[in-house]
């Protein structure tokens, strides 16, 4: 935990967590997908699917929240994370965009917790140390600036994505106030 305890890292499944919003890494369509999309349509139920028809899709970097049904979470927050192509092709900026948007998305509609998985780093190949390095700092830096979200969970699936984030972690913990 740092900032005061406003940023925690745990592993396990995001559909478990009963936060007030929990992050999806979906595609462009929002219609769901493999991976966390896969299992966070299949927690929450066929009634996520009809709301995200709805929705029009989202651009890469753009989030768009529904509600989360069946799962523990009240909200989702759908995020287009960019593929990864090398890295020169904006990505940092775009996935940069997704951690923001969905932070404003809680702040605007007054929620307080929200979880999010390591966006990317799956099926569109971002790897995962620059993706943990550019969730956490610009998480940080938002959470600098407001007062919602109070409590940001990252939620990594696997010990390997756990252990990154932990290291990187320790750099931002050295840099509190
Ligand atoms: N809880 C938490 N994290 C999870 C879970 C879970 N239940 N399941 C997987 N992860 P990915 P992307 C982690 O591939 O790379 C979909 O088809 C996983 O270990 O889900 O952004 C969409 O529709 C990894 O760390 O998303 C898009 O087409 C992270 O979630 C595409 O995949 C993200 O991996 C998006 O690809």
């Amino acid at each position: 935990m740092y900032l005061e305890g406003r940023v925690e890292i745990v592993q396990g499944d995001i559909t478990e967590l009963a936060v007030d919003a929990v992050v999806n890494a979906a595609k462009s369509s929002l219609l769901g997908g493999g991976g966390v999309d896969g299992a966070i349509h299949g927690a929450a139920g066929p009634e996520l699917l009809m709301e995200c028809r709805g929705l029009g899709g989202a651009q890469t970097g753009e989030a768009k929240m529904t509600r989360g049904y069946r799962l523990p979470a009240n909200h989702v927050i759908h995020a287009v994370g960019p593929v990864w192509q090398g890295g020169a092709a904006g990505e940092p900026e775009l996935l940069a965009s997704c951690y923001r948007n969905a932070c404003e998305l809680v702040e605007r509609r007054g929620l307080r917790t929200v979880a999010f998985p390591c966006i990317s780093t799956g099926i569109y190949g971002y790897p995962i140390e620059p993706a943990a390095v550019v969730a956490q700092s610009t998480v940080r830096e938002w959470l600098l600036g407001h007062e919602a979200p109070e409590r940001v969970i990252f939620c990594c699936f696997f010990s390997n994505d756990l252990a990154v984030y932990e290291r990187i972690a320790a750099v931002e913990l050295a840099l509190d106030p």
